[in-house]
């Protein structure tokens, strides 16, 4: 195994959480490299469900190092709850889990202007957990990265420069700004917390590679919500593709081995923007039921519609896939016909290509595959999946031109078939 990165193939909620904790077995370090509190990722053991969302996947095993590394956009105060809300229920070790020093935090004011601006027209349907604005922030050099809670002085100087920065656009906007006081309240309450959990996690991450030791990057969202690769403005302000697990962590690119995309059997979006096989009929409401797709942090239905083969090439592309970990197959069971998109309507005939400029225009082209009726939720091997859903699986193969490595048919970690 070495260094793998698992990274979401479509827009979010693939079901990361689930293939990261089963491939934790083997692992003995995890390393969340982008995005921050936005992120939902559900784990499921026995009849226990746990939702992380800063802290990585890994964290359920007790021999596995968790890493929040430098891409990543921390709140504070989420994690802390976070980290206390685990501890409860039993998990987070001594020492398990390490926080970059470099990391960027996620004060009030991103969470007041990321709240603001969802009020307005130009609404993205952010989760508004403030990620956008400390992106932002970052890039205009005006940050405030988590190691500088060592110093409280120079904490309090960065959060009123960054006060005073958004001050005008907030006011733009008629609203209005915690003051210094509440920000460096949330701050103290929180402080002698975070301080200890900080650490240079790129020479971390080096020391077990170079140990020989099995790494897993975790990504958070999905490719086509990647600041670079997504369908822009409608996406997160990460780097959430695979290459943020080079940039988010500090890793040199060389170093990582495999990239495994995890693809849903069907496909979701939350929020806006484009989703050209969105079905907005009985079929999309029959797969949110049954999907129970629902977003992890904030509750919103998901918008759900057919596989787009093309979406998952792009994506294929754009991570370097390996392989494919096909999820939530068990979902598409009952229908008797299921349609994947497998070309686009252009004006010189069928592109196989995901229109990325022209998403929220295009025509898709299905081919419609037979379905099956059987409970496929007991499937351990292939084999023991009617003969419609391993060919739905092998068209899948065929059509993103990437392998399937595992397949899920079910929340929990033994309801997965992997594919030798
Ligand atoms: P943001 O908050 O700035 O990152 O929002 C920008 C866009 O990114 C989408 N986004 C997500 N899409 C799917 N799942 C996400 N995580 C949660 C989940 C979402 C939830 O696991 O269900 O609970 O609603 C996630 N996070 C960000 C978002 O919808 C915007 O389109
Ligand atoms: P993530 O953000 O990619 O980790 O995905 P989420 O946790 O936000 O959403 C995936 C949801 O699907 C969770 O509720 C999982 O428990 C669930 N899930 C994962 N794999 C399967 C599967 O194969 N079948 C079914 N029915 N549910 C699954
Ligand atoms: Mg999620």
């Amino acid at each position: 195994m070495s260094a793998v990165v698992v990274v979401g193939a479509q827009w979010g909620d693939e079901g990361k959480g689930k293939i990261v904790d089963i491939f934790t077995e083997h692992a003995e370090m995890v390393v969340r490299y982008a995005g921050g509190p936005n992120a939902g990722h559900t784990l499921v053991v026995g009849n226990d469900k746990v939702v992380v969302r800063l802290v990585p996947s890994g964290i359920l095993r007790a021999h596995t190092r968790c890493v929040l590394a430098q891409g990543m956009a921390i709140d504070p105060t989420s994690l802390v709850n976070e980290i206390d809300e685990l501890q409860r229920r039993g998990y987070v070790g001594e020492g398990q889990l390490v926080v970059s020093e470099r990391a960027h935090a996620i004060l009030p004011y991103h969470v007041a202007v990321d709240t603001l601006r969802e009020q307005g027209a130009d609404a993205i349907g952010t989760t508004k957990r403030g990620v956008g604005p400390c992106y932002e922030d970052k890039m205009a050099r005006r940050g405030i990265p988590l190691g500088t809670f060592r110093d409280r002085a120079r904490t309090e100087k960065l959060v009123r420069r960054a006060l005073e920065a958004w001050q005008p656009s907030v006011a733009a906007l008629g609203g209005t700004l915690p003051s210094l006081a509440e920000v460096m309240a949330s701050v103290d309450a929180v402080r002698e917390r975070i301080v200890p959990l900080l650490a240079d996690t790129g020479e971390m991450i080096d020391e077990a590679l170079r140990a020989g030791k099995n790494v897993l990057f975790e990504g958070a969202q999905g490719t086509l919500l990647d600041i670079d690769h997504g369908t822009y403005p409608y996406v997160t302000s990460s780097t959430a593709s695979a290459g943020g697990a080079s940039t988010g962590t500090g890793v040199g690119p060389t170093r990582l081995g495999k990239v495994i995309g995890l693809v849903k059997a069907y496909s979701t979006r939350v929020g806006g923007g484009p989703f050209p096989t969105e079905l907005t009929d009985d079929v999309g409401e029959r797969l949110r039921k049954a999907g129970a797709e629902f977003g992890s942090v904030t509750g919103r239905p998901r918008r759900t519609g057919w596989l787009d083969a093309c979406a998952v090439r792009y994506s294929a592309r754009i991570n370097g896939l390996d392989g494919l970990a096909l999820t939530k197959l068990d979902v598409l069971t009952g229908h008797s016909e299921i349609k994947v998109c497998t070309g686009y309507e252009t004006p010189n005939g069928v592109s196989s290509s995901f229109p990325l400029e022209d998403a929220d225009r295009a025509r898709p082209v299905y081919q419609t595959l037979p379905g099956w009726k059987e409970d496929i939720s007991g499937a351990r091997t292939l084999a023991d999946l009617p003969e419609t859903a391993r060919k739905y699986v092998e068209f899948v193969e065929r059509e993103t031109r990437c392998r399937v490595v595992l397949v899920s048919v079910g929340s929990r970690r033994d309801e997965t078939i992997l594919v030798d």
